[in-house]
């Protein structure tokens, strides 16, 4: 269903085997080369969701190809069927008939071609409130996945943190794809649903979420 122009949110998109395969290489990805933690903000915070980061490696509000603030690793590989999944992602999302954005308008998803995906883990109380993704230089769509327990995911506008907001459960197998006029949309994650999560799908609580991006650096 489209929620807003270039906000797609396709429901059980990602079948149980492909949910498996994605905790499986998401848990290979938490081990190293760095490993999985929770970001450190400027102001001396830290997140409630723990982070891990792919092909590049992301700080509040920058991204290196090394992760200095964790353990001086350079960041696992971008594999290039990640990156086949978030074409796919697009196409699906934006060109899946009337319920979707009904054609390419927000740039041609056969060259979408991501170079970095964030995995953020949330378990416990974890949450994330809302906030701009503006540190890619790239106005191509983000792609999230969500795997496990379901969230209520807060999608809102591009003036600020306050209303309109349209509040979305996302739930396991979900794609929701963010590009055009969404794409600097705030937006945010305000609770987990705990225990709602089908343990087939690899996860034995917390929710996975993770998201394709295209950075825009060399
Ligand atoms: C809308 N993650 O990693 S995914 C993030 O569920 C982030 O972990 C949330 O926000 C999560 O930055 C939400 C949905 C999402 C991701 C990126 C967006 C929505 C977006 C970028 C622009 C607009
Ligand atoms: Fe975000």
């Amino acid at each position: 269903a489209r929620i807003a122009p270039g906000a797609v949110h396709v429901p059980g998109w990602l079948s149980v085997d492909e949910q498996r395969e994605l905790v499986g290489a998401c848990r290979d990805w938490a081990r190293g080369p760095v490993p999985i933690r929770h970001t450190r903000l400027p102001n001396g915070g830290v997140m409630s969701v723990r982070t891990v980061c792919v092909g590049w490696h992301w700080q509040p509000y920058r991204y290196t190809r090394t992760a200095d603030d964790v353990n001086g690793a350079r960041v696992a590989e971008f594999p290039g069927w990640l990156a086949e999944l978030g074409r796919r992602a697009v196409s699906d999302a934006y060109g899946g008939g009337p319920d979707g954005a009904g054609g390419p308008e927000y740039g041609e998803y056969s060259e979408y071609s991501p170079d970095t995906a964030l995995v953020n883990f949330y378990d416990g109380d974890a949450k994330m409130g809302m906030h701009q993704d503006k540190d890619e230089r790239s106005g191509a769509p983000v792609v999230s996945l969500s795997i496990g327990d379901s969230c209520v995911f807060r999608f809102g506008n591009t003036d600020g943190r306050g209303r309109p907001y349209t509040d979305v459960e996302l739930a396991s197998g979900d794609l929701f794809v963010f590009g055009g006029p969404s794409r600097f949309a705030y937006h945010g994650v305000p609770k987990v649903l705990p225990g709602t999560g089908d343990p087939a799908c690899g996860m034995s609580g917390g929710r996975l979420n993770i998201t394709l991006r295209e950075t825009g650096l060399g």
